[in-house]
């Protein structure tokens, strides 16, 4: 059976573009004297055009059709103030070691997008581009938002400060453990799950993903045994804990009653997945803030177009625009983990969370200076495939303003959940202790995991498990 894709002729694939038909740049998508005003909202795109079209070509169509232009001109442009509204390239740069690529440089006027909108601002930026005949491949790399933009957004409402002065807890990460199996468990079992988790050290536990009202465990009942298992976790540790119930739904109606729901069991956190779309993430931080409730976003499905380094969209661009949308909480890599993160691009991602103002820094992959102009800092979260002997790295990769979130390093611990949570607990302790003592903690880690394990069991037996277990593939 042939495919669609076969079943073209390949002669006929591009023969327009290539012939150089369209010329969006002499149409004004193209102004290399162009020097963006500090109104501008900037993209920066690593752009791969086919075989045979000019590089400035396919960068000034992206311009075009990321703005004003369709394939031809309209009778409608003079209508318009057309200069203002059009985007403008203005610099093509190649991509060093990458033939074929440039980053291309696209500055739009402030009006040409919805004052506090994602939906909107993506709608442009990402709306019809990626599927465009001239280009093999195309990711937006980063984007400049001015001050002037960045202030029509909410931002976290409760962000790092105010999280940690309702938790009652300073000077360390926080420590949190997904409820594993990720599918399946009753909600009694699951219920026994968070108790044993938080009343063994964790500060929180959290849903799964894809944990939302299935026939094995409704979410009402989920949400009954979690808040029983938090008050007698609190109760007996006397710390503050927490739950991120997962109000991920079909509907806002259905995410607005399981919030309200959390609300009234008196949880202090809820969560939502990146899944749920742009829209339905702003309205739940909406509600977020007005119900003093912090709001933790899974970063679900966001490799499908995150992960290829030639086309899709970078994930520092989604953590600007959640940080924008005011989620609290985001899902933001580990590098040491199971899943897919270097230590330079993660690093960038960590900044765009948690700085006032991040600077320039091509080697973190952000091309652009960013000031935040006082949006809240919204709490990184690390999980997968992380575990008590990674401490050391974690803490000096990640630093200490974090959620580190360990699922399987919690629940897989061979003589059980509490002592998984403990294991987790003693060793980040030792090793902020140790820190602060001014030792180097990256090289000297192991060395002080071990000392402590002397004094606690569990951590021991959570070293012994997992030593050999690391995922540096590169
Ligand atoms: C981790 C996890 C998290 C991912 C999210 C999972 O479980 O619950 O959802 O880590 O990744 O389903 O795989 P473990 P990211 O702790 O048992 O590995 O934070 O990179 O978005
Ligand atoms: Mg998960």
């Amino acid at each position: 059976m042939s495919t669609i894709e076969t079943a073209k002729p390949a002669e006929k694939k591009r023969d327009r573009y290539s012939a150089g038909v369209m010329e969006y740049r002499k149409m004004g998508y193209w102004q290399p004297d162009y020097e963006p005003k500090a109104t501008d909202v900037i993209a920066v795109f690593r752009i791969t055009p086919q075989d045979g079209v000019d590089a400035i070509e396919a960068s000034a169509a992206v311009a075009g059709e990321s703005s004003t232009a369709t394939w031809t001109v309209v009778w409608t442009d003079r209508l318009t103030a057309s200069e203002k509204y059009r985007a403008k390239c203005y610099r093509v740069d190649p991509v060093p070691n990458a033939p074929g690529s440039w980053f291309a440089y696209i500055a739009y006027d402030l009006d040409l997008f919805e004052p506090g909108s994602i939906a909107n601002l993506s709608a442009s930026i990402i709306g019809n581009v990626f599927g465009f005949k001239p280009l093999k491949a195309l990711r937006l790399e980063d984007m400049y938002l001015p001050v002037a933009y960045v202030k029509t957004f909410q931002g976290p409402a409760t962000g790092i400060v105010v999280e940690r002065e309702r938790l009652d807890k300073f000077g360390r990460p926080l420590l949190g453990a997904t409820v594993k199996p990720k599918l399946g468990l009753s909600g009694r079992n699951y219920g026994r799950v968070v108790y044993e988790a938080l009343k063994g050290g964790l500060d929180f536990t959290k849903d799964d993903e894809n944990i939302n009202s299935q026939p094995f465990m409704h979410w009402r009942e989920r949400f009954l045994y979690c808040m029983e298992a938090v008050n007698r976790a609190q109760a007996a540790s006397g710390e503050i804990k927490g739950t991120y119930l997962n109000v991920t739904a079909a509907t806002m109606e259905d995410m607005y009653e399981r919030s309200e729901f959390a609300k009234e069991l008196g949880s202090n956190i809820i969560m939502i997945d990146l899944v749920i779309g742009y829209t339905a993430i702003q309205s739940m931080a909406k509600w977020a803030r007005k119900n003093d409730m912090i709001l933790h976003l899974h970063r679900a499905g966001h490799s499908t177009y995150t992960r290829q380094k030639s086309h899709g969209v970078s994930f520092r661009v989604i953590t600007k625009w959640m940080r924008l949308a005011g989620v609290d909480h985001i899902h933001a890599g580990t590098v040491v983990g199971k899943l897919e993160g270097d230590p330079y691009t993660t690093k960038g991602y960590y900044d765009l969370c948690r700085e006032d103002f991040v600077p320039q820094n091509l080697a973190h992959g952000i091309f652009f200076d960013q000031p935040w102009a006082s949006t809240n800092k919204l709490m990184p979260v690390a999980s997968g495939g992380i575990h008590a002997g990674q401490m050391h790295q974690l803490i000096d990769l990640l630093g200490e303003d974090v959620v580190l979130q360990f699922g399987g390093g919690t629940i897989g611990h061979p003589m059980g959940i509490q002592a998984g949570a403990t294991a987790n607990r003693v060793a980040l302790e030792a090793m902020i202790f140790a820190r602060n003592e001014g030792r180097d903690i990256l090289a000297e880690g192991p060395e002080i995991l071990k000392a402590a394990a002397k004094n606690c069991t569990p951590l021991k037996q959570a070293l012994d498990t997992w030593k050999d277990v690391t995922f540096n593939y590169s």
